[in-house]
């Protein structure tokens, strides 16, 4: 049975700064995602508070909310078969240096706080996410 589900990406700050926006889009393109919708914005700090919320407690939350915040990003609907899973695959390890080969952050990440993307983690997220930026 297929499972063509949606997922929430996000270009952070480090890789919309480099130009590596469109390098980027065509590896999610090129891996059979579509890029259902996608918009450039820059978020204030307290928007990306609530984006993160689920990490309100961990030692690196506020430093996490000022990077998301610090610039543009990409945000992105991202739509395939499994595409959660897919995505979190494609994107490798939150630390890049421990992504494998062949994945976005081992390509672009340049430390832990600046890996290059985000993806929803679960179902139950990549509805939230998708609602959070793109719900009318
Ligand atoms: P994920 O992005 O791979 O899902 P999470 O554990 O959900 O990783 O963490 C969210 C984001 O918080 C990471 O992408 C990374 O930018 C940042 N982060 C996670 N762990 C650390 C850390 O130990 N130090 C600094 N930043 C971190
Ligand atoms: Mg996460």
């Amino acid at each position: 049975m297929s499972n063509v589900v949606q997922t929430l990406s996000i270009i952070k700050p480090d890789a919309v700064e480099r130009n590596l926006d469109g390098q980027i889009k065509d590896i999610f393109l090129n891996n059979g995602f579509k890029i259902v919708q996608e918009k450039k914005i820059q978020l204030e700090k307290q928007e990306a508070e609530k984006f993160y919320k689920v990490h309100e407690t961990k030692p690196f939350y506020n430093d996490l909310c000022a990077y998301l915040s610090s610039g543009p990003i990409v945000v992105m609907i991202l739509e395939k078969e499994n595409a959660i899973i897919a995505n979190r695959e494609l994107m490798g390890s939150t630390n890049p240096q421990e992504a494998a080969e062949g994945t976005i952050r081992k390509k672009f990440g340049i430390s832990i706080d600046k890996n290059s993307v985000h993806g929803s983690d679960s179902t139950e997220n990549a509805r939230i996410e998708i609602d959070f930026f793109f719900k009318s």
